[in-house]
């Protein structure tokens, strides 16, 4: 990536507390290209209109930006049909949609649920809930020591009576990137299905849902360059045409009548009220964004920069780094010493560099991991080696700061 990527971001053009800012929170949310803003601007400034109701022209163009930005994110992550991308919220309601909907038709008690404790927890409470309410088993894979997830022990995990199987692409705090084409060849010999949460993986690495053959596949928009409140939930066809809706109102419906009422088909049965109009067209143009510096140009800067940090990083005594070395995307968590990291991240802060601290939406991989909450910082298209010289030089400020201190 030349710096000319890094200049279409106009939001890391600032100082921060004193400092150029240094942004590395991208797991949380990735910054968003001057070609995201005009889309969603430009949307608004001259498409703006419901869609598949009126007539008019505004309502017409307003359509073809909404389900142009469908085929768009189809053919992001190679899905063999249109119809099979569900516009959500984001990645917790795509998996949420799949928990209520195929799991409540399809679970009974006896059956299993597999899914890993390194999960977020938007992948892991609705299958808790899902198992609660029909009697399903949850089930844990168990990690190797270091944070890897082994087709071995899937095998242990997966049996006859899996039903579905749960696990994320790219874990959030460890940035380790999960087999997950071999885990769905698996489950399906067993009659499961695959439900892969895809928030971490879709932004940084090219990704083909028939190669992986899951079932389904959630993203969010807003860490892709998106705009927040938008992601996409694709399910394979014939398991979404089988599906019961679980929101109920406008648009998603056919015939209204006074005691029943039938649906539309997909995937617009599943998108009750209004859709995320200008949200879909930000997704879009970030698609766009992404695709022309390419998916795998975008991986290998990310791959170069972790490796960095994690060389850098190894070079500061007392400092401990989660997860393994290999087989990453840019995502290097670490904690300093006795520092808790909220301390370590407002110190950073100080110095200009944005990181993350606490938990992550990921409470029993704390546990697992024996600590309360981690350091996280997370790389992407726009960072560059400079920024994480910034974040040593300021670890090694932090270290000093609290070494003195006590
Ligand atoms: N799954 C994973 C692996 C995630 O990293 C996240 C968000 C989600 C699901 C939920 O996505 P949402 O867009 O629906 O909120 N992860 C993080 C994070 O690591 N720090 O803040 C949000």
């Amino acid at each position: 990536m030349n710096a000319s990527v890094r200049e279409q971001f106009p939001i890391l053009d600032q100082e921060v507390n004193g400092h150029p800012l240094v942004y590395l929170d991208s797991a949380a949310t990735s910054q968003k290209p001057r070609a995201v803003l005009d889309a969603v601007r430009r949307y608004y400034e001259w498409d703006n209109s419901n869609v598949h109701r009126g007539v008019h022209t505004l309502g017409s163009r307003a359509t073809d930006a909404y389900e142009g930005a469908r085929e768009k994110v189809a053919k992001f992550i190679g899905a063999k049909h249109s119809e099979e991308i569900i516009f959500t919220r984001g990645t917790t309601t795509a998996l949420n949609l799949v928990a209520d909907s195929y799991g409540n038709a399809n679970l009974k008690e006896g059956d299993e649920i597999v899914i890993t404790p390194i999960e977020h927890h938007s992948n892991l409470i609705p299958w808790q809930q899902l198992a609660k309410r029909t009697g399903a088993a949850l089930k844990y894979i168990e990690p190797n020591p270091d944070g890897t997830i082994d087709v071995e022990a899937a095998g242990k995990a997966i049996t006859d009576s899996t039903k579905i199987v749960a696990i994320a692409y790219v874990s959030n705090v460890m940035g380790v990137i999960h087999p997950v084409k071999e885990i769905a060849a698996l489950a399906h010999k067993h009659g499961a299905i695959i439900v892969v949460d895809g928030a971490q993986s879709t932004p940084h690495m090219k990704v083909d849902v028939q190669d992986l053959d899951c079932d389904f596949y959630a993203l969010s928009g807003h860490k892709m360059c998106g705009p927040t409140g938008v992601g996409a939930l694709y399910g394979k066809k014939a398991l979404l045409e089988k599906m019961e809706p679980t929101e109920f109102g406008g648009e998603m419906i056919d015939e209204v009548g006074l005691y029943e009422s039938t649906w539309k088909d997909l995937p617009y049965r599943f998108e009750g009220g209004t859709p995320i109009i200008a949200g879909a067209v930000g997704l879009g143009a970030a698609i766009d964004f992404l695709s022309e510096l390419g998916m795998d140009n975008i991986a290998e800067h990310e791959h170069r920069l972790a490796m960095y940090a994690m060389r850098r990083i190894n070079e500061i005594d007392g400092l401990k780094v989660f997860g393994p070395q290999e087989r990453k995307v840019g995502i290097v968590t670490f904690n300093l010493d006795d520092v808790h990291p909220h301390d370590v991240a407002t110190v950073l802060d100080s110095y200009g560099v944005a990181i993350r601290a606490g938990h992550h939406c990921c409470q029993p991989l704390m546990r697992w991991l024996n600590v309360s909450s981690t350091a996280r910082a997370s790389f992407y298209l726009y960072n560059n080696e400079q920024d994480i010289d910034r974040l040593i030089d300021a670890l090694i400020q932090t270290k000093e700061y609290f070494g003195d201190a006590t």
